[in-house]
């Protein structure tokens, strides 16, 4: 083998080992303060031999960046020596979809299966905490509960919840709270998901704030607490496998929605059917499935992933992987502005001599509206503005498109960034490490090569 060979091999080896040492490397670390060693000479040329062609911003790329070639499925995203990423295999479910865990199961969407402006049922991520329950049987007499701080305790089969409530149909976006936990370093606790654990679908379902309204809150209700029916994974009868609640300002805004069909169809056992919440611009956890009852209390609720670091983050910065003081930890609401690249596809290969790459995603930012997404191909140097959709309702992701003129063949890494309506913009690495993991928010980016 030459030279070069043996250079591209030992790098890439390296690269999924210890990008950081790779990157000094190729980089030369400086000493002091510097970080930002530019590439030349034979950095330049291993950095090319490593993804696979010239590249032509090569004197923009910084120190320290793992290059979006090597960056999926290596480090941070552990993948498992032996087995790799592992596709899905679920009825009805694209076999594109990873899988993150199987007990529970948990599988996301890779980001360029979500190029459709409506997420279909075949590529809707999937999140359980419990055992998934048997189908029901007759959806119509599913019945559920709604108790506690309210003047007349209702229960409400799906059947009377059509009959006696209009029902509202909302393209939302649901997005589990630890979405981009693998981009943090150190590695946070919980499932390792990187961009896919969130997806937007049309919601037909009856809006929460009407069902509560006719069971009568009363001047006590603070706060909502769920329960459903799959069991918890020990199958101990007494535990729940998660309980979430919200305050009840959240509870009663109008997108909130009592939710029993998914893009026109009946809702899929797996996404909670037959009925389901959907509470949009928060963590998905709060969007219970296979709903049971909803509790009003008169304090926060306490239940299975309510306490400790459990969707909660800390009022201010900490140490990454340092130990957490509960006391000072915030429970998580609104989800943060986030952006991906859903074409072309991380590892796309354009033909040589194409002087145009065609770039289109879609942008979403918890309660706040996407304002802007820019898009860059020269390592954050410069940005590109991009066309932004007009969206459906509140809670609709924006989806965007541009097409980016390109100088040359050689290696890109399409960059994305997009910023919400308080001006805020995603970083450019997951920030405010916490233990397990929420608000990583990072770019995104993918590789291409053209020629
Ligand atoms: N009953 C019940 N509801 C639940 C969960 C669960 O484990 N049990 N998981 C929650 C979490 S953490 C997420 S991210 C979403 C995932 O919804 P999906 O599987 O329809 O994509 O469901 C939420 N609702
Ligand atoms: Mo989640």
């Amino acid at each position: 083998m030459n030279t070069q060979g043996r250079i591209e091999r030992s790098l890439d080896e390296l690269y999924s080992d210890d990008h950081e040492r790779a990157d000094a490397l190729l980089h030369g670390r400086r000493t002091g303060a510097s970080r930002r060693g530019f590439l030349n000479g034979a950095g330049l040329a291993a950095m090319s031999a490593t993804v696979g062609a010239a590249i032509p911003f090569a004197g923009d790329m910084p120190a320290g960046l793992l290059p979006a070639a090597h960056a999926q499925g290596a480090p941070p995203v552990p993948a498992p020596a032996t087995k790799g990423p592992q596709p899905l295999d679920f009825p009805g479910k694209d076999k594109g979809l990873v899988v993150l865990g199987d007990r529970p199961l948990v599988a996301e969407t890779p980001e360029h299966l979500l190029d459709e402006e409506t997420t279909p049922l075949s590529k809707f991520f999937i999140r359980t905490n419990g055992l998934i329950p048997e189908p029901a049987g007759d959806a119509e007499s599913w019945k559920f509960l709604v108790d506690g701080e309210v003047n007349q305790r209702l229960e409400l089969s799906l059947g009377e919840l059509k009959a006696r409530f209009t029902p509202k149909t909302y393209r939302m976006v649901l997005e589990c709270g630890g979405n981009g936990r693998s981009f943090f370093q150190p590695q946070a606790r919980g499932n390792p998901w990187t961009n896919g654990g969130a997806g937007c679908a049309e919601w037909t379902g009856v809006p929460l704030d009407d069902v509560l309204k006719a069971a009568g809150l009363k001047d006590t209700a603070k706060y909502t607490a769920h329960y459903g029916a799959d069991p918890h994974l020990s199958g101990d009868a007494k535990k729940d496998s998660l309980s979430r609640g919200m305050p009840i300002a959240k509870a009663m805004e109008e997108h909130g929605l009592v939710v029993f069909a998914m893009n026109g169809e009946p809702l899929p056992n797996i996404h909670g059917g037959p009925v389901r919440l959907v509470v949009p611009g928060w963590p998905a956890s709060l969007s219970h499935k296979w709903l049971t009852r909803i509790t009003i209390r008169d304090r926060e609720h306490d239940g299975q992933g309510m306490t400790g670091t459990s969707y909660r983050v800390p009022n201010k910065p900490m140490v990454p992987g340092g130990k957490a003081d509960e006391a000072d930890f915030r429970i998580l609401e609104s989800m943060p502005v986030r952006s991906i690249v859903t074409s072309p596809a991380n590892g796309a290969r354009l033909p040589a001599g194409s002087r145009a790459v065609a770039m289109r995603g879609a942008a979403w930012a918890g309660d706040l509206t996407v304002s802007r997404v820019d898009v860059s191909i020269d390592f954050g140097a410069t940005w590109i503005p991009t066309q932004l959709a007009p969206t459906r309702n509140r809670y609709d992701w924006s989806r965007w498109s541009v097409s980016v003129p390109l100088p040359s063949d050689g290696y890109y890494e399409l960059w994305v960034r997009a910023t919400d309506s308080a001006g805020k913009a995603q970083p450019h690495v997951a920030a405010n490490w916490n233990p397990q993991g929420y608000g990583g928010n990072a770019l995104h980016r993918v590789a291409v090569l053209v020629g």
